[in-house]
């Protein structure tokens, strides 16, 4: 059990399985209601277990990866971010943003089918609702991003699929729809940019918000088309008809099941400490994720 840091001016609210959050602290002493600090960590998880030891500069390279692309994505959807301007021991992997009320949905978007979406369409022939032609197999491009909206489970429990009707029931018809619309269009301009240099998302889950007052629309929150927020796969890998290998955690999926980890994902054991070199291969494939996708120099 890792215990977060202690960051000054800072108070520690919550923390997921690879991020936390922080509140700031005013001059009084109080929480600052409308300000967070979103603090990514270089922590890895592989088959539902977090893996020892972490990635360095995993929370850096995903930091700045969404910076980037929330100024892509800027014509299409404001966002949350304030600055970039945090404290010290977390510089470079930590945003500002504003405290929005977050809508109780994960918004996912597949361009790719492959995971529940492929067992879905392998059972009905359709993904959340959505009609798809005959013979697509596991990792064919579909004709256009569909919404595959889940909720949000608690950490440690698995989202489950909704219906567009229930996404409807939950958030009202008109911001269902803008929902559905800006995640779809998110992930289209993430593989217009992607595909040109090398890599393909399969999909994406974004989270959006609403200011608290209830001024204005939807506000783009959270990461944006990294890593861990949808699958990336290698362009000149890509053949449908398979599992595709993810670009991220190829080789820490590889070498946890080879036979030299010594560790079966079904045995419910912890897996074992990664190799020097799966750490070190692991951290170059985010850093190429971030050279490739931005053009510039981690
Ligand atoms: C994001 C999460 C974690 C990082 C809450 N702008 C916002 N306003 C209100 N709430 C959030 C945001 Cl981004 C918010 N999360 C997910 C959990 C670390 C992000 F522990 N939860």
């Amino acid at each position: 059990m890792t215990t977060h840091l202690e960051l000054p001016g800072y108070a520690h609210v919550y923390s997921g399985k690879v991020r936390d959050l922080y509140a700031p602290v005013g001059p009084d002493g109080a929480t600052v209601p409308d300000q967070l600090l979103l603090v990514a960590s270089d922590r890895l998880s592989a088959y539902d277990w977090m893996m020892s030891p972490e990635i360095p500069d995993k929370g850096e390279v995903l930091t700045r990866l969404s910076l980037w692309w929330f100024d892509q994505l800027s014509d299409l959807v404001p966002n949350h971010v304030l600055s970039t301007d945090v404290p010290a021991a977390v510089a470079g992997r930590a945003v500002l943003v504003r405290t929005l009320d977050m809508l109780k949905v994960e918004a996912i978007a597949r361009a790719y089918l492959t995971g529940g979406g492929l067992e879905e369409y392998q059972a009905k022939g359709s993904v959340s609702g959505v009609a798809l032609p005959d013979g697509l197999v596991d990792g064919s491009r579909l004709p256009e991003p569909v919404f595959t909206p889940t909720t949000k489970a608690p950490v440690g429990e698995h989202d489950l699929p909704m219906t567009f009707a229930e996404v409807e029931a939950a958030l009202g018809a008109e911001a269902a729809a803008e929902v559905s619309r800006l995640t779809r269009a998110i992930l289209a301009r993430g593989n217009e940019i992607a595909g040109a240099r090398g890599i393909l998302i399969a999909d994406t889950k974004v989270e959006f918000g609403v200011a608290p007052d209830g001024s204005g629309g939807l506000v783009l929150a959270d990461e944006v088309l990294t890593p861990d927020s949808s699958r990336f796969w290698p362009a000149e890998l890509w053949e449908p008809g398979h599992p595709q290998p993810s670009f991220d955690k190829q080789y820490v999926r590889e070498w946890l099941t080879s036979a030299e980890s010594g560790w079966s994902k079904s045995s419910g054991e912890p897996p074992p400490e990664l190799p020097a070199q799966v750490v070190e291969q692991t951290r170059a494939k985010y850093v190429e994720a971030y050279e490739r996708l931005t053009g510039e120099t981690f």
